[in-house]
């Protein structure tokens, strides 16, 4: 057997879907009206609010001039579907799922992530059926009723917290991203990818979660004065832990007990897990069962092993927390084409785990020329924040980049000087500028600048 399995990646998407123009009549006539801000086509990032469809010489954005009466739509003929318990998306919509990737099938059983469709979403908040997801032993099947969370070790008053106890502490609701600290690991492959925005940076999402401070449930149990670090374990059975220091547990850890408003799902971490905002996914240890205070880390496999940065030099970070700043276009997006030249939208995600991001540029001609992108509000600290930009294609071929800066002034790297901080086989903690490179058939694929 190969001694070291190649991953089976998942396979591309057959269909592939098209981005359309915000075609219009009158349009190319209101385009010589429209301000370019930089090269390529981007316009002013206020070109679409208000006053765009309403620019001298009519630009409007219906894909046809309406002809003759309306017709009633069969549809609308007899009555509909009743109501149901758990509402479902339209069927129309099962095209847009997850898409699994079982890296070592039969050699590591459970091992496993699934990508989060980016670009087929829009706004900041991922669906809970659309949250990306990384296991490393499976998702446990736990009974609520038995599962209880143990808080011991270097404490005052071992305590243990059913999750009945928990649900009637008061909670804290916070919308925040979580992104795996291998996310975006094709960006540090020697070759650009040929796969999906989704499938190169779809392990980051955005939820509105609600839960129990932990700092909450630490004052109840009384840390001693030995306790700097807890050591925080999941009931699945990889038994994934990890080290976080007590200084982050007593600012701003959560029990997340809520995702989007209904209790969280099992892929999640259900009945509760840990959430540290703005740091690597790995340490918002699901299916919490234990958090053991100790006087320091205790370097397990996903601290040491996995996760841990080798730089350059021949050194290697002890632990890297806080996640980069970061952004990436999802429309248009590889694996989002383009459908004729014209007028786009072109959107994206941005995030920080340091704060909020400040300001997203956007360039369409490779990085020769940079316009500032409207920034959706609110934009929340340790959340993704939707930008935009309009964009005339005039079809040819096009490289788009966007850098965002967030409000400690730290900016997205580009490729080149992520890759020069780092031993050549690093992968983790990954936020270089991703180019996406417009070929004029409306192709939209991953390149290097
Ligand atoms: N107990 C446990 N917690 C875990 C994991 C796991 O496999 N087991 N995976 C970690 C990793 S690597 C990441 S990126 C996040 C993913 O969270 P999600 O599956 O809810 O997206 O959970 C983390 N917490
Ligand atoms: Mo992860």
């Amino acid at each position: 057997m190969d001694p070291c399995p190649r991953p089976a990646w998942p396979t591309l998407l057959t269909q592939r879907p098209r981005l359309k123009p915000s075609d219009a009549v009158g349009y190319h006539a209101a385009m010589r009206d429209l301000t370019a801000v930089a090269g390529g086509g981007l316009l002013h990032r206020r070109a679409f609010l208000g006053g765009a469809l309403a620019i001298p010489g009519g630009l409007v954005l219906g894909s046809a001039a309406l002809a003759g009466p309306l017709v009633d739509p069969v549809w609308s003929h007899r009555p509909g579907a009743l109501p149901r318990g758990y509402g479902m998306p339209s069927p129309a919509e099962g095209h847009v799922a997850r898409i699994p990737f079982t890296p070592f099938p039969g050699i590591a059983p459970g091992a496993a992530a699934s990508f989060s469709p980016l670009s087929r979403l829009r706004g900041r908040i991922t669906p809970n059926g659309l949250h990306f997801e990384r296991h490393h032993s499976g998702v446990p099947a736990i009974d609520p009723g038995k599962h209880v969370l143990a808080i011991h070790g270097r404490v005052k008053r071992p305590l243990s917290f059913r999750v009945e106890d928990l649900l009637r502490y008061p909670t804290v609701t916070r919308q925040l991203f979580l992104e795996c600290a291998g996310n975006s690991l094709l960006q540090a492959a020697p070759e650009p990818s040929e796969k999906p925005c989704a499938v190169i940076h779809g392990l980051v999402s955005c939820s509105e979660w609600t839960g129990v401070p932990l700092s909450v449930l630490l004052d109840e149990v009384g840390p001693t004065e030995e306790a700097h670090w807890a050591i925080a374990e999941g009931a699945d059975a990889a038994r994934m832990n990890r080290s976080v220091p007590m200084e982050k547990l007593f600012d701003d850890a959560l029990i997340a007990l809520y995702q989007n408003g209904e209790r969280l799902r099992p892929e999640q971490g259900y009945p509760l897990r840990l959430l540290l905002p703005g740091w690597e996914g790995n340490t918002s240890v699901k299916w919490l069962r234990r958090l053991e205070l100790a006087p320091g880390p205790v370097h397990s496999r996903e601290e040491t092993a996995r996760y841990s940065d080798r730089l350059a030099d021949g050194k290697a970070l002890q632990f890297t927390f806080e996640m980069g700043v970061k952004s990436v276009i999802t429309h248009p997006s590889a694996g989002l084409d383009l459908s004729g030249s014209g007028l786009y939208e072109l959107s994206g995600i941005c995030w920080s785990g340091a704060g909020r991001v400040r300001r997203v540029e956007v360039s369409a001609d490779g990085g020769a020329s940079w316009a500032d992108a409207e920034l959706e509000a609110p934009v929340l600290s340790r959340c993704l924040a939707r930008f935009r930009i309009p964009w005339h294609w005039q079809g040819g071929p096009a490289l788009l980049l966007s850098r965002a800066t967030d409000e400690t002034g730290a900016t997205q790297p580009s490729r080149d000087v992520w890759l020069e901080r780092y031993a050549p086989a690093q992968i983790y903690h990954c936020n270089a500028i991703q180019a996406w490179q417009v070929e004029p058939s409306g192709r939209v694929r991953a390149a290097f600048t």
